[in-house]
């Protein structure tokens, strides 16, 4: 596998003078190291470091990776070879606040008295309030397994209170499939599309979230590709169907859909007898959901719907849900709905067909009958207490509550709804705030103590794709940056501090790999593993679901759920749509954009140049009526805030919406705020998870 690569590598550095290589060359030792980029990405890349004298040189995408084909993202591409190889950029000491709070005044101390110091802290709050007055949050600012999930095992055992990860992102719709479905977390497997007639993306944006998949999945799949989402992104424009229906309306889309599938004879009655429950409970709203209907309530064309319904429905079809879809704040009902497509026709269990919300080494597991229990081992105790992150701002400024934070993985200062409120927890003095970081992000910028992550670059683990099937090595290429350490290395000193002597708290990063590997049963051993980058997790495509059973109570898929009406929702999805924005109010989107991920890399130099200043898309029709002109300051205000941005015209968004970018670093704002200074925490009909995408604001020229 090597030659190929030392190959092609070369002919790309072959651009530069020769003489200069020539003289590089002769003298300067080389080395390639393939590991994978663990950022919270569908792709899950395969990535060669190019080190010369033991130093990174460059860091590039594997040319023998299957879904990186060679290059990594243009963010990636950037910052890998930008801020995390820059000392200056990166945390490379534990320090101490010296300043009053957000002032960024820190001195270094040692590792010893940083651990000591937290340690102190948490059992003082420990006896006197409880450990349930410690709210820890964590997310996905590494996947990489052991640096993503570690951590957990501490906190779980000190009992404190965790901010429940998914409700910052995906839970409405994990919650609305474990209904239907019985899981979430494992989907189709891409390689299916090789036999699909159809694939329907509802709700992602692959052109930004997933730009491999963009690039190469969907543009080299024999199938007719639909898109079905309000902004006409570039996976959109090159689809070949795009439906460009208004936000929150999706349910009533699902049912019109179906509307056309039962006319024409297209739904697979013989599929929904034998492993669907609640075709009855829902027949009657798909009879009235009538083209006219679903165009009135869309804002789509008739032509357009019947379109989408013929294809989707005849198949075979690969069904794609995305993350965007479900933050809304019916983004719940809108899953279950969108359920009955798969469902219905039968698109399930058969080569091309199937569906799809996430995948996940997990999944992977799962799949093969083996328990991964890879984050929650059995020796764990009891279930922490959790809170939703729509209560986070809240629950920062209570001082009855909460006495400490600790924020591992996460940039919660610019990724959570109500930053002002975040922001006036964070500044409370009797709060004792812990931040574990590579960046000195405007979160870190709170910290009591502040304690540096090294990065993926510099440790090993496992990491996979929530997409596809791969199983991906991280291998370490340099020594931790500074005195940095790997989030499970703080967490094993942390844990020795508090006198918690489990064995399971302690445990190596090799032992962990070693049983992770095992159990996933790959094939590989951690040393094979390495030398290659990257597995598939099973050699041949998976036909997820052939057998028609599922893991729901029946065993069938339920579209109408006891378990659902149990937890007090309708016991069957209803075709509802949003009520368009009232007067003067327009609904803001704010998904990912393209040069960040999430926060991540807002403090890049490069990135922020090719990022320029924060827009907002505003359709013609209104910037006309609200006398708005392309390229003018606007300002877009709601309860929450007012914050400026220039001003797009563009249809790529319908009338009654506006479009940005998420989580910019709020401290490189001229405001010091970014978009989630108007995203008010609202919760989710199901999963207490957040509905970003449903902020409505008023704009106007500044
Ligand atoms: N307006 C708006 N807001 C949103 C969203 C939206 O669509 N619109 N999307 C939401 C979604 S989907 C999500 S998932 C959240 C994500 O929000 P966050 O979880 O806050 O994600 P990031 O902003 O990337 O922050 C991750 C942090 O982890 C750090 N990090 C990286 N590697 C390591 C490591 O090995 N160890 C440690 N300790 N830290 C590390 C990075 O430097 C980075 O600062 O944002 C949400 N916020
Ligand atoms: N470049 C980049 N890649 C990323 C991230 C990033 O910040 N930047 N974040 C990562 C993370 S944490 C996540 S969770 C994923 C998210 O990636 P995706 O699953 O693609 O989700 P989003 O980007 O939030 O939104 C996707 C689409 O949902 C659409 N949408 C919003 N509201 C509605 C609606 O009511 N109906 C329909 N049909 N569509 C709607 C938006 O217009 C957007 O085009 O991306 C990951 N990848
Ligand atoms: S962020 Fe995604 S697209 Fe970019 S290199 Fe990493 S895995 Fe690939
Ligand atoms: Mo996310």
């Amino acid at each position: 596998m090597m030659a190929p690569l030392h190959c092609r590598l070369r002919q790309r550095a072959s651009a530069r003078p020769l003489r200069e290589q020539q003289k590089n060359y002769a003298m300067s030792t080389r080395e390639i190291i393939k590991t994978t980029c663990p950022r919270d990405c569908y792709d899950g890349c395969g990535i060669a470091v190019i080190k010369r004298d033991g130093k990174i040189s460059k860091v590039l995408g594997d040319p023998d990776h299957p879904v990186a084909r060679g290059a990594l993202c243009g963010k990636c591409a950037v910052a890998y070879n930008g801020v995390w190889l820059d000392p200056e950029a990166r945390l490379t000491r534990p320090m101490r606040r010296i300043g009053p709070k957000g002032s960024n005044r820190f001195e270094p101390i040692s590792w010893d008295e940083a651990i000591a110091e937290v340690a102190d802290k948490l059992k003082s709050i420990s006896a006197d309030q409880g450990p349930q007055a410690i709210l820890h949050t964590h997310y996905t600012g590494t996947c990489s397994n052991i640096a993503n999930s570690f951590p957990e095992r501490f906190f779980s055992v000190l009992g404190a209170t965790e901010a429940m990860p998914d409700s910052i992102c995906n839970n409405a719709g994990h919650v609305a499939w474990g209904y239907v479905f019985g899981t979430s977390a494992e989907g189709f497997d891409p390689r299916q599309a090789r036999d699909s007639a159809c694939i329907m993306v509802w709700g992602a944006n692959p052109s930004h979230s997933a730009p491999h998949v963009h690039k190469h999945w969907l543009k080299e799949t024999p199938a007719k590709v639909v898109v079905i989402d309000p902004v006409r992104h570039e996976s959109a424009a090159e689809a070949d169907l795009h439906l460009q229906l208004f936000p929150g309306s999706d349910a009533a889309l699902a049912f019109g859909l179906m509307h056309i599938a039962r006319r024409d004879g297209l739904l697979d009655h013989a599929y929904i007898a034998a492993h669907v429950i609640g075709y009855e409970d829902v027949e009657a709203d798909i009879e009235a959901a009538t083209p006219e209907w679903t165009a009135e309530k869309t804002g789509l064309a008739i032509a357009e719907i019947e379109e989408a319904a013929r294809l989707y429905a005849t198949g075979p079809s690969l069904l794609w849900l995305g993350q965007g879809l479900q933050r809304q704040h019916r983004g719940g009902n809108i899953f279950r709905a969108c359920a009955m497509l798969p469902a219905f026709t039968g698109n399930i269990g058969k080569p091309g067909a199937g569906f799809y919300y996430l995948n996940g080494s997990a999944g992977i597991i799962a799949r093969k009958g083996v328990a991964p229990e890879y984050h929650a081992p059995e020796e764990e105790g009891e279930p922490a207490p959790e809170i939703s992150q729509m209560d986070v701002p809240d629950a920062l400024n209570d001082p009855e509550r909460f006495k400490a934070y600790m924020v591992w993985n996460c940039n919660p200062v610019a990724s959570n709804p109500d930053q002002a409120k975040m922001i006036s927890g964070l500044e409370r003095d009797d709060l004792f705030t812990v931040v574990v970081e590579c960046f000195p992000t405007d979160t870190a910028t709170y910290a009591d103590i502040l304690l540096p992550a090294a990065s993926f670059l510099e440790f090993d683990d496992l990491s996979g794709s929530y997409f596809h099937f791969t199983v991906g090595a991280q291998v370490k290429a340099a020594e931790p940056m500074g005195e940095s350490l790997p989030n499970q290395e703080i967490f094993r000193r942390l844990a020795r501090a508090m006198g918690f002597e489990q064995p399971f708290l302690h445990r190596t990063d090799q032992e962990m790999i070693d049983k992770a590997l095992k159990t996933m049963d790959c094939g590989v051993t951690w040393d094979e593993l390495k030398e290659k980058g990257w597995v598939w997790g099973t050699p041949e495509p998976l036909n997820l679901w052939a057998k028609g059973t599922f893991p729901t109570p029946s065993g069938r898929i339920e579209i109408a759920s006891a378990a659902a009406e149990a937890d007090g929702h309708p016991r069957a999805p209803q075709p509802t749509v949003d009520d368009h924005p009232s007067e003067g109010r327009l609904r803001l989107l704010s998904p990912a954009g393209k040069w960040l991920m999430n926060s991540s890399y807002g403090n890049d130099p490069r990135i922020l140049e090719l990022m320029g200043q924060p827009t907002v898309a505003i359709h013609p029709d209104d910037a006309k009526r609200l006398g708005i002109t392309d390229g003018q300051n606007v300002t877009l205000s709601n309860s929450a805030a007012s914050l400026s941005m220039t001003a797009v015209i563009s249809d790529i968004i319908p009338a009654g919406a506006l479009l940005t970018d998420k989580s910019r670093w709020p401290g490189k704002e001229a405001q010091h705020l970014n978009v989630n200074a108007l995203h008010i925490a609202e919760k989710t009909d199901m999963g207490e998870s957040t509905s970003v995408h449903g902020v409505e604001v008023s704009i106007a020229a500044a």
